[in-house]
């Protein structure tokens, strides 16, 4: 292992091991921001006097920079952000660091969820919950030459049995966290990425950490249900550090659910105001908590485009997924964001425990009458440790998940109420739907529900009883 001597601080080599090259569909779907996670840690753990560099393979070719950093950094410890699309990369990087006598260690979503294997894949250690001190004290006890398997929130391999350090309690103030250190990552090749397709230098920025909701089929190996957030005062600072620093003038707030309290995003808004920012923003949040008012006010502060989890149009399966929302909030919601002109992005799911056909229909029901500018209609993943998984258990298919958003990508894990080929032929009729709502003003009304008349028939007649073995009721008025 590479020493320390003392006085001399431990260095640090955080990798993101996500190449946007890799994948033509990922290129082309995913929104490409550096990863939040390794920046906030890379500036904490300098603001412990620790020396940090970060290999972010977003933009690489392939995976060199990482044998070079190893070589010229030369690196105490080797930190891999993980997730379940980069896991062979991360444990190829966890193989070359060890090679040069580097402690490795894994964290971030997917080894959150299953320590095990990668610390069977050869990682020397993960830390699955937050990173910011258990990665700093980790690496003080690494450089020193002390044994890990004490330091709290983090878990190691001793004579084949997992370890798990002390409980790591989760910080209580976000607002005492530094800026992240987007100096470590090249901020210009990002914004730059973001100027060639949208015409905006586009950041990402953290406002809270988890969400005390509940949805059966959510999982949140990280932050559980705890629920923290920053002041709007820290906030706001972190926007005019990216305008001065950066010339950002588009945010996507990243939040799991953006503004859950009132009164903080109201004084948001007003900081926001007052500051003149003259910034652009998204978010995604819950329709129960965006009231028309608020919509308006948010508008006014730079909102332009919102994530919404509608899920389905179906109350009885909101209730079945415990999504707490009504379907009277989903439409009041997406009338007011039509109002305001703020670009609405749909989440829908298809095949949840105990839905039916008829679930469905009233899902596409509710999706044309609102006809969003954006959506994603995915088949239901259950992701082991949530309530929806455990429900399904015994059905499992037994197949690898997708861990992709793209076009819906995901595969049928369980065996659900129908087979895949049913809601793939579901997904195409919400394609279809989406088609000719962008096609209005250029078709005619009349021709949009001939077209629709006939995938309806189509349907009804050919498509469900081939792919069911069940005939349909009688076809939905158009
Ligand atoms: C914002 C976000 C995005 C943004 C920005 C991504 C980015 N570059 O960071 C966008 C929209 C681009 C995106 C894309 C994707 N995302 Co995303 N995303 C999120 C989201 C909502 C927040 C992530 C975040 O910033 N968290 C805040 C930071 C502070 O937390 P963190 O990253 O977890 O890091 C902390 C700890 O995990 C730990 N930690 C993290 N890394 C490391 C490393 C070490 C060494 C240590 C010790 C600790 C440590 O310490 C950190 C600080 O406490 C999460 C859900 C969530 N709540 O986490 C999903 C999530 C991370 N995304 C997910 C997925 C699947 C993707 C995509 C693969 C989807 C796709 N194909 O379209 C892509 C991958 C793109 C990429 N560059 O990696 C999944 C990952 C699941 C999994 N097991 O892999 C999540 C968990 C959502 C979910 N539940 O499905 N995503
Ligand atoms: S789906 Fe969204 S609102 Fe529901 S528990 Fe997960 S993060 Fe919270």
């Amino acid at each position: 292992m590479t020493e320390a001597g003392p006085g001399s601080p431990p260095r640090v080599l955080l990798v993101d091991p996500y190449m946007s090259r890799s994948d033509p569909m990922e290129r082309k779907f995913v929104e490409l921001y550096p990863s939040l996670g390794l920046l906030t840690l890379g500036a904490y753990l300098r603001s412990h006097g620790t020396q940090v560099s970060v290999v972010d393979l977003t933009f690489a070719r392939d995976a060199s920079p990482v044998g070079r950093a190893l070589r010229t950094f030369r690196p105490h410890l080797v930190g891999v952000h993980t997730k379940t699309l980069t896991f062979d990369r991360a444990v190829e990087v966890a193989r070359q660091a060890r090679a040069v006598g580097a402690f490795t260690v894994a964290g971030g979503p997917d080894s959150a969820s299953r320590v095990d294997t990668y610390l069977d894949s050869g990682f020397d250690a993960v830390v699955p919950g937050e990173g910011e001190v258990a990665l700093t004290e980790l690496a003080t006890c690494v450089a020193m030459g002390r044994d890990p398997r004490n330091v709290a929130g983090v878990s190691v391999r001793r004579e084949g049995k997992t370890v798990r350090g002390p409980h790591r309690p989760f910080l209580r103030d976000l607002d005492a966290l530094p800026l992240p250190a987007w100096d470590l990552v090249d901020m210009d090749r990002y914004l730059g990425e973001w100027q060639k397709r949208s015409g905006e230098r586009r950041a990402a920025v953290l406002t809270s950490r988890g969400c005390p909701f509940d949805c059966s089929w959510c999982s949140k190996p990280t932050f559980g249900r705890t629920f923290r957030q920053q002041s709007p005062a820290r906030v706001v600072e972190e926007l005019v550090a990216l305008k001065e620093r950066h010339h950002v003038d588009y945010v996507r707030f990243c939040d799991d659910v953006f503004g859950i309290s009132r009164p903080w995003i109201e004084e948001l808004i007003d900081r926001i105001l007052a500051s003149h920012l003259d910034l652009q923003f998204e978010c995604l949040a819950r329709v129960d908590l965006l009231k028309p008012d608020l919509l308006h006010r948010l508008r006014q502060a730079g909102l332009v485009r919102v994530y919404v989890g509608v899920e389905s149009g179906s109350q009885k399966m909101l209730d079945l997924m415990n999504r707490g929302t009504k379907l009277a909030q989903v439409e009041r919601t997406a009338e007011a964001l039509r109002r305001e002109g703020i670009r609405q992005f749909w989440f829908l799911m298809l095949g949840y425990p105990g839905e039916t056909l008829e679930d469905i229909e009233a899902t596409l029901r509710l999706f044309r009458r609102f006809s969003p500018e954006e959506y994603s209609v995915s088949i239901a993943v259950p992701i082991p440790g949530t309530r929806f998984h455990t429900a399904v258990k015994d059905r499992l298919l037994g197949r690898k998940s997708a861990p992709t958003r793209g076009a819906g990508g995901a595969s049928l894990l369980y065996e659900a109420a129908y087979p895949e080929s049913m809601y793939r032929w579901e997904q195409a009729r919400f394609g279809l739907e989406a088609a000719l709502g962008r096609a209005r003003g250029r078709i005619t009304p009349k021709f949009a529900s001939q077209v629709g008349h006939v995938a309806d028939r189509i349907h009804e007649r050919v498509a469900t009883p081939l792919l069911t073995g069940k005939k349909t009721g009688p076809s939905r008025a158009r």
